[in-house]
């Protein structure tokens, strides 16, 4: 079973490239951005809670994304693995992610962790920003607080799965599909 963790701060490639990797490996794409705003869409209370944390480019409480990863993969116990993409972001989510697959005997393959400079990272926001009107794509100052909150919050999450000896570091920046072949043979390297 392949259990991949993409990784890398806002913008950094992680939904694009979970696209392609799912169809090549045939994994499940669990995107706790794309569940978030799933919940917002449907207007559930859950998603009008997020929603207000999310525009302003804060990370939703660990006890809300923990559990929504933990009914998705108890929902697709046949998957032939997982890509974990924006999840975990926290070293507690990355700690619950371990007890819950660890449980099941299915630990974490590798963390692939995409490396894009903050200046890249600002463009392709405002970019996308302009396309699919995302609130959090909008405005300069918000993206400023994502990547702050990723250098605070997240970015510690790498030294968790380098410590297991888990973590790959790959080159974000540049052609869509030549950063797909790089994760391609981290992946292949490990299977
Ligand atoms: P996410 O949905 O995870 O948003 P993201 O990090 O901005 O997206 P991603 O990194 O996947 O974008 P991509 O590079 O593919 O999170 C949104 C919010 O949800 C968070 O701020 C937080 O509030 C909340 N949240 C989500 N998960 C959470 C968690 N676990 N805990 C707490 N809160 C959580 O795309 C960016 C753009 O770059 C695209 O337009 C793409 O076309 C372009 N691009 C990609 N690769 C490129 C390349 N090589 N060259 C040029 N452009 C490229």
């Amino acid at each position: 079973m392949l259990n991949i963790v993409l990784f890398g701060p806002p913008g950094a490639g992680k939904g694009t490239q979970s696209e392609k990797l799912i169809q090549k490996f045939s994994l499940v794409h669990l995107s706790t951005g794309d569940i978030l705003r799933g919940e917002i869409a449907q207007g559930t209370p859950l998603g009008l809670e997020a929603k207000k944390l999310m525009d302003q480019g804060i990370l939703v409480p660990d006890e809300v994304v923990i559990g929504m990863i933990k009914n998705r993969i108890e929902a697709n116990a046949a998957a032939a693995g997982f890509i974990f993409d924006g999840f975990p972001r926290t070293i507690a989510q990355a700690e619950a992610l371990d007890t819950l697959l660890n449980g099941r005997n299915t630990p974490i393959t590798c963390m692939l962790s995409l490396k894009v400079d903050d200046e890249e990272l600002s463009r392709r926001l405002l970019e996308r920003g302009k396309a699919s009107g995302r609130p959090d794509d909008q405005d300069e100052s918000i993206i400023r607080r994502r990547i702050q909150e990723y250098n605070n919050k997240t970015a510690p999450v790498a030294g968790f799965y380098h410590n297991q000896g888990k973590l790959v570091d790959i080159e974000g920046v540049g052609a869509i599909e030549a950063i797909f072949e790089a994760l391609c043979d981290a992946i292949e390297a490990r299977a």
